[in-house]
Order: C-alpha cells, then structure tokens, then sequence
C-alpha cells in the first residue's frame, strides 16, 4: 500500500510501492537492478521497479517466438478487434493514466491525459486500417500471368520508447504492429517504469481475457543492456527506437548489421519563422505553446525562431510579456503551463546549455535560471546563428532567436541544422506559402504554415528527415514499415510464357 494519500490512485492501475518489470509469456518476473521512480515535480520517490535481467528477456523472447506463428496467421480484422478492446481499456483508465503520465514525465496534467487520449485515438485508426491492409493487383506482360503485391507480417517489433512520450508512442508503434500481424516487445524509457508498466496492465489484460498467448505483448523494463538486447536480435526483424541522433545511430548500426530494419525517431531542431505579414498575436501564441509547453521536452518543440526583420522588435517584445506571465509548477497542480524538467540529468544538461550559450555570445533576452528543485526559467536567446549550440538539441525550454530579411534567407536558415523534424511559417501570402511547402522549401518530416512545431495529429505520418532518422510512424501509409511486401507472380496458361529469354 501507498503511505502517500495522493499515490493511493496508482493501486487502481495495478501499481504497487515495489513492481516486477518484466512481463513476458503472460508471467510477471524480474531478476534485474531496482529502479526508483522520481517525481520530477518533488524529486520524491513514488514507487520502485524491478528490471528485467537478460535471463528474464530470454525467457521472454521465448514466449514472444512461440506466439509470433498464431498471432501472423489471425485474420488482421480479427487482430484489430483485440486492438478496439485495448482501445477501451485505456478509456476506462483514461483519467488515472494520464495523471500518472503527469506525475512520473512532469508535463502538465492536460498534456498528459491527451497523450493517453492519443493512444485511444491510435487504437480507433488501427481498427479500421485492419480491414484496409491492402496489396494491389499489377498488370502482367505475359499472357495468362497475374502480378500481385500483398503485405505480410514481419513477426516481431522491438520498440524502444524515450521518456518524454512514456505512453503515446507505444501507442503509435504498437496499435499499427499489431494489427499488422506483429507481436511487440516494449522497452520504455528506464525514468518512466511506472507508466511502462500500468500501460502494459491494461494491455495484456485484454489478451489474457481473450485467451490469447501473453507472447504476443512483452514488456521489459531495463537500461542500454536490455536495449542492446533487442537491438543485436535476430529473432526482432524491426526495431522502432525514439531517442536521440547519438544512440538512435548506434542502434541502427548494430541492426543493419544483422541485415534488420529500422524506423528511427531522433532529435529535431525545429524552427517557426515569422514573416513581415504574419498575425502577430497568433504567432506569439504559438510560440509560446511550441517552445514552453512540455517544458521544451517534445522532440517538436520550437527550437529557433526567425523573424523577419519588420516585425522583429514587435515579435520580441509580444514575445517577452507573454513569457513573463507564464506559471511554473508542479505538474499536476491546475494552471501550471509549465512543469519541470524530468530528471537531474535533464537539469545538468540544460545548465551546461546555457553556459554554452553564454560563452558563445548568447544574449538572454529572458530566462536562463534554475528556478528550484527541477524548475527552469522559460528563456529567449538572442545569438548567431552560427553558433555551434544552436546545432544541438537542447532539451528544455529555451529559444533562440534570429533576424532575417527576405524568405530566402529564412529557408536557408531553418534548412541548416542537422536535424529535420518539423518546421512552421506565419504568413498571409500564398507564393510564401507554396515556396515553403514546396521542393525548395522546408526540408522537414512536418511543415507547417500558421501553426506550431508541435501538436501533430495521429493520422498524418509523424517523423523526420536528416539527423532524425527519416522514420514515419502513426498514420498515412507508415503502417507498411512493419510488414513485408511479397511480389506475387501466377501463372494460370497451360503453355510455358518463360521461353523468351528476353524477360
Ligand atoms: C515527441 O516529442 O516525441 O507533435 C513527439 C507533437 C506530438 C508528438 C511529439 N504529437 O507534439
């Protein structure tokens, strides 16, 4: 039982002061390290979680091999039934996970019930693309021949989940794996065990009332080691890793290696620009909600912000007045728009980050202090854009800011970073517009015009170019990464056609 009266809801999602972290073949075991669990907004610890060993992810693998044969040859709308009642799982949950998203991540309460909420809304996507699987039928050259493409199962999905979408991006992975004929196996990120875990209850509830082989959904709570792991398995013909660029490159050597896939989301860098006609207040909302909100922590969040010259004193000051209203705070507390940083790892980085700005030639518009406990200052950088920390990815709540004169120029700069998430341009013109979004327009994964980086919908595909990854996940045809397209070729003439030696 729970000391704390306000960790006491956690029982209801099958949570106790000390959990298993392994879930595999329909058993609950762990042999590993014990983590804590931190509450970022507290630094206090709410429960402790047993990883698993590598005998643990063995014995896992094992089970997750031995489903893979039934779980390929269920009917995908059959598959995607399973995926509905999970669905329905989570909206019985909905208000409990996502205030344990809250609590465990840190970002605010509402940002961590819609993560849940997207979670359910991939689960919807997923049962109607179970009945839209669909392969074509291909002219042939022959007489009396039949070409067909069709999509199988691949068998087995490794995903690898980051600490900032504990929840959601399982959801992106799992919901299309599955009814694509995929068993998954789930590493959550090792600061996020008790969302890995509540997450995983609900889930193989369902499978386990249907009387299906608790193979098909493993989970396994661990560091690098269990990541590593997966990554070297040849029995895991896909792996979908979120992270950063660094280990996201590591993992797809070692997967490439043994001839895997991979679907990669890494880090991004993403920039808004404003033009001269832009509505002002909207941008500077929008700003606001992409560089602030999730405390900086989305892989979408606004980075870098170019704005045309004309307007850029304006911009500026709107922008500052906005963010001296901005309420710092406990994450799950109402009113707060921004929560803490999710770790001391996370707050070393973002004070290292700002003394590298300022030993580059940063100017701090406003900002650039650690508030307490994991609080930072939202903050506005005035620096060149040369400068080399505006390449990286900063994970917290600060932007920089750049002068620019003409859409050219504003192009060049957003296409500069390595990374190639997602972009957005405030503008009114069309030709602005149509340049933007054009072949020499942004080079990004998600390109926007008159709305923030961030906030993408499940039904689009999500990721991006350059240093991140090039993966698509979620909706559109992202769906087709995690099956196996097979040519087809029939003959139906009694006469051999495959004399001419020309084909
Ligand atoms: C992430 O930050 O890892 O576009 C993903 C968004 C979300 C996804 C963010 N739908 O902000």
């Amino acid at each position: 039982e729970f000391e704390r009266d306000d960790y006491r809801f956690l029982e209801e999602l099958g949570l106790a002061p000390e959990n298993l972290g392994c879930y595999g073949g329909g058993v609950w075991r762990a042999n590993g390290p014990t983590v804590t669990s931190i509450n970022p907004s507290e630094n206090k610890p709410i429960a402790t979680v047993r990883e698993a060993s590598l005998e643990d992810y063995e014995e896992s693998m094992k089970a997750c091999a031995e489903a893979r044969r039934m779980w390929m040859l269920t009917p995908a709308p059959k598959r995607g039934e399973i995926v509905r009642q999970i669905g329905d799982g989570l909206r019985a949950k909905l208000p409990l996970l996502g205030k344990l998203v809250s609590l465990e991540m840190g970002k605010i309460l509402p940002e961590g019930i819609g993560e849940v909420q997207e979670f359910i809304d991939m689960c919807d996507y997923a049962v109607g693309l179970s009945r839209q699987l669909s392969g074509s039928i291909i002219p042939s050259e022959r007489p009396k021949h039949a070409m067909m493409e069709v999509w199988n199962p691949l068998g087995i999905v490794g995903v690898i989940t980051a600490f900032n979408f504990p929840c959601a991006v399982l959801g992106w992975n799992a919901c299309i794996a599955l009814v694509c004929g995929n068993c998954v196996v789930w590493k959550g990120a090792p600061t996020t065990p008790l969302v890995t875990l509540a997450t995983t209850k609900i889930i193989v509830e369902v499978f386990e009332r249907n009387k299906l082989p608790g193979g098909i959904f493993t989970c396994v709570c661990g560091g690098a080691e269990i990541g590593n792991a997966i990554a070297h398995d040849v029995r895991i013909p896909l792996v979908s890793f979120t992270g950063s660029t660094k280990v996201g490159l590591a993992v797809q050597s070692i997967v490439h290696a043994r001839h895997g896939k991979t679907l990669l989301e890494l880090s991004g860098n993403n920039a808004i620009i404003v033009m001269d006609d832009a509505v002002l207040p909207l941008a500077v909302r929008a700003v606001l909600f992409a560089a602030v909100g999730t405390a900086g922590q989305r892989c979408t969040t606004c980075r870098r912000l170019i704005v045309h010259e004309k307007v850029y004193d304006d911009m500026v000051e709107r922008l500052l007045k906005a963010y001296k209203q901005v309420k710092v705070g406990n994450a799950v507390q109402e009113n707060i728009l921004c929560g803490p940083l999710h770790s001391k790892l996370s707050m070393a980085s973002f004070e290292e980050g700002i003394k590298k700005i300022k030993a580059q030639g940063g100017k701090i518009l406003t900002g650039g202090s650690v508030l307490s406990g994991n609080f930072v200052e939202p903050t506005l950088v005035e620096i060149s854009h040369d400068a080399e920390v505006v390449r990286e990815e900063l994970f917290g709540p600060v932007l920089y800011v750049f002068k620019i004169k003409s859409l050219e120029e504003a192009i060049e700069l957003n296409n500069s970073v390595p990374q190639g998430l997602s972009s957005s341009i405030f503008t009114q013109n069309p030709e602005t517009i149509f340049t933007w979004i054009g072949p020499t327009g942004s080079d990004c994964g998600i390109v926007n015009v008159n709305i923030p980086t961030n906030g993408a919908e499940i039904g689009g595909a999500f990721g991006g170019e350059k240093a991140t990854g090039g993966g698509r996940e979620a909706g559109s045809d992202s769906w087709k990464q995690y099956m196996h397209r097979a040519t087809w070729y029939l003959s139906y003439s009694q006469i051999t056609v495959c004399l001419d030696f020309s084909l």
